[in-house]
C-alpha cells in the first residue's frame, strides 16, 4: 500500500518509523511519503492561511496550496480504453489502483474497524490534514472529482488538527495489511469482532501486592475458562458500552448470556428472544 501524508507539520507523523509500521515500512509493505504542505506555496512567507470568509475566529487554510498538492499527489483519471497497440513490454510495476483522500475533521463520518477494513483494501491513501480552523470546502468539493474523498472523525473530542488522527487511522489499517502483524493476530481479530469489549487479561506472578489472578484462569478447565471469559466480557460491555449490548445483532447472544446479564442485574435488549 502506498501512503501519502500532507501536513504543515512533518516531525509530527515521526512515530510512523518506530514499532511495527516501521518495520513494515523497512520491509517495504507499506510505503509512506510524509509531504510538507508549505513545498506547494509560493510566496516568500510559505503562507497556507488566510482569515475566514464569513468571520468568526480563527484562520482556515488557502485552497492554492492544497490543490497543489492534491494535483502532485492524486493521479488523473486514467482513460478506461485500452491503447490500439499493447506495449511491447509488460510494466514493471501494475499502474496504480484510484486514490482515496481522508481528511481527519472532527465533522467527519466516525471511524469504525468496519471503515479501517475498507482502507486496508486500497491502493493508495492521500491523508490531508488541517490546522488552525481547516482547510478551506473547495479543496475536497474539487477532488471529488478525481478521487473518493472521505472526511473521517477519530472521535468526539477536539485535536489541534489531523496529524494524530492520521496516526490512529494509520495504525488501525497497518495491523489489518497481510503480513504487517502476523497472522496470529486474525484471531483475535475475530474474537473482538463478537461486538463485546475485550475481557480482562492476567500473566505472571500468579499473586501480585496480595491481589490473586482468577482461579478459574488457572483451573486448566477450557470450558470454563472460555464461560468466565465471556460473562466477563458481557458484563463489561453492559456497564460500559450499553450501546455496543444495545447494537449486537439478533441471536448473538443466547439463554445463558441473558442469564448472566440479567443477574447483574442489567436490562437485556429482545431478552424474550434469546435462543
Ligand atoms: C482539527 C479533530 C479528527 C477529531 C481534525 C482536523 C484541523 C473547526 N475546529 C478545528 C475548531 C476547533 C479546532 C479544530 C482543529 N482542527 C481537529 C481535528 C479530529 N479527525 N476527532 N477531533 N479533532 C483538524 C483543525
Amino acid at each position: 500500500m502506498r501512503v501519502d501524508i500532507v501536513t504543515i507539520f512533518p516531525e509530527y507523523l515521526s512515530p510512523l518509523d518506530l514499532s511495527l509500521i516501521g518495520r513494515a515500512r523497512a520491509a517495504g509493505q507499506l510505503h509512506i511519503t510524509v509531504h510538507d504542505l508549505r513545498r506547494w506555496t509560493h510566496d516568500v512567507h510559505r503562507t497556507v492561511d488566510d482569515t475566514p470568509y464569513g468571520g468568526g475566529p480563527g484562520m482556515v487554510m488557502r485552497p492554492e496550496p492544497w490543490g497543489a498538492a492534491l494535483d502532485a499527489l492524486v493521479p488523473a483519471e486514467q482513460p478506461a480504453e485500452r491503447p490500439a497497440e499493447p506495449p511491447p513490454e509488460p510494466p514493471a510495476e501494475p499502474p496504480p489502483g484510484p486514490s482515496r483522500v481522508i481528511v481527519p475533521t472532527p465533522a467527519g463520518s466516525p471511524f469504525t474497524q468496519a471503515m479501517a477494513h475498507e482502507l486496508a483494501a486500497e491502493d493508495h491513501l492521500v491523508f490531508a490534514c488541517g490546522r488552525y480552523e481547516g482547510i478551506d470546502q473547495r479543496v475536497f468539493d474539487h477532488a471529488a472529482a478525481r478521487a473518493n474523498v472521505s472526511e473521517i472523525s477519530i472521535g468526539d473530542y477536539v485535536l489541534f488538527g489531523g496529524e494524530v488522527a492520521v496516526l490512529v487511522i494509520l495504525e488501525t489499517v497497518s495491523r489489518l495489511l497481510p503480513g504487517v502483524l502476523g497472522n496470529a493476530d486474525s484471531l483475535v481479530e475475530e474474537s473482538h469482532a463478537d461486538g463485546l469489549l475485550e475481557t480482562p487479561v492476567y500473566t505472571k506472578p500468579a499473586t501480585w501486592r496480595g491481589l490473586d489472578v482468577p482461579e478459574v484462569l488457572r483451573s486448566g478447565d477450557h470450558a470454563r475458562i472460555a464461560r468466565w471469559r465471556r460473562d466477563q466480557a458481557l458484563l463489561r460491555t453492559a456497564v460500559r458500552r450499553p450501546d455496543l449490548l444495545a447494537a449486537l445483532p439478533p441471536d448473538t447472544l443466547d439463554k445463558r448470556d441473558v442469564a448472566v446479564l440479567t443477574g447483574g442485574g442489567f436490562p437485556v435488549p429482545g431478552a424474550d428472544m434469546a435462543k
